[in-house]
């Protein structure tokens, strides 16, 4: 690894963001004007089924499951290699121009949300779903949620850049960041050790929030690093991962906002429950060929 010696000033090299160099940039704000599209449902999604993007598709499909019929909602995708999170409609909703953010236009004024965390608390105590009503068991449940969004830039930001995404490969930030992921897969095991879910019995926001990131590692749906991380030896990260991947939320909450691998399990844009069945991108590529 060549040596860097950091000039007095910082400047921006475009050059130097790896994968993400058309994307990432030193300045917030809006770099074109666009209105974001609108549908016919109170909460209006925007984002694309990053881990960050599933926990709240999951979110709202288990709602949906569990009967709360207002919880049905318009998705749109965010294409952030495409810069759409910098237009100015999208940046009214989420100043930070990252996905996941909702509008949800019941309350008078419409209420935005951004950051992925916020927005399953807001669904939970909007809906009275998914978080316990109990104060210890409820502030177990927020520490995890919290835990989750503290912790997964190491797996994403830290690991996830330096592994999988970076121009070259450095021994350095790999083994700092793989060392401090083994770490959280392990407090994660130790916490599943006794429990079916992250706070107990009952399926919570923090399980809504962890599984997408730490969940994904063993199946090496997240940065193929399976063996590399030897995710498999975390058993009870695995079982309870294996558990949540088979209900039927999590199932459609990971197809909606979907645009690459099996075209059958995209849905670019979700509208109506039929749309699972009816406009994946198989159906809609056939239907236009
Ligand atoms: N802490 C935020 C992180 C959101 C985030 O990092 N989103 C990424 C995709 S997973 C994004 O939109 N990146 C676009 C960009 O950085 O320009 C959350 O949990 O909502």
């Amino acid at each position: 690894m060549s040596e860097y010696t950091p000039p007095k000033v910082w400047k921006w090299d475009q050059a130097s963001g790896g994968k993400f160099a058309n994307i990432n940039r030193p300045i917030a704000g809006a770099t074109s004007e666009k209105d974001l599209p609108k549908g016919k449902h109170d909460l209006q999604l925007h984002s694309l089924a990053t881990p960050n993007g599933v926990k709240v598709t999951v979110m709202l499909e288990e709602l949906l499951e569990q009967g709360h019929k207002d919880a049905v909602y318009d998705a749109y995708l965010i294409n952030i290699q495409e810069g759409d999170q910098f237009s100015s409609g999208f940046v009214e909703i989420n100043p930070n121009s990252k996905i996941p953010a909702l509008m949800d236009h019941s309350t008078t004024p419409p209420t935005r949300v951004f950051e992925s965390g916020a927005i399953l608390l807001y669904l939970a105590e909007k809906y009275d779903a998914l978080l316990p009503s109990d104060p210890s068991l409820r502030a177990e449940c927020l520490s995890w949620l919290f835990w989750q969004m503290g912790s997964a830039p190491y797996l994403g930001g830290g690991f996830g850049h330096f592994y999988a995404y970076a121009p070259e490969k450095f021994e350095y930030p790999i083994n700092r960041f793989a060392m401090e992921v083994k770490r959280q897969l392990d407090v994660l095991d130790r916490q599943l050790a006794d429990r079916k879910f992250i706070c107990g019995d009952d399926y919570t926001i923090a399980d809504i929030a962890i599984w997408p990131w730490y969940g994904a590692l063993h199946s090496n749906i997240l940065y193929n690093a399976a063996e590399f991380l030897d995710a498999g030896s975390y058993k009870n990260v695995v079982r309870w991962s294996d558990e949540i991947a088979k209900r039927p939320a999590s199932i459609r909450g990971k197809m909606v906002n979907r645009a690459w691998g099996d075209l059958d399990g995209q849905l670019r844009e979700r509208h109506d429950a039929s749309d699972f069945e009816l406009k994946t991108q198989d159906k809609i590529e056939a239907e236009e060929s």
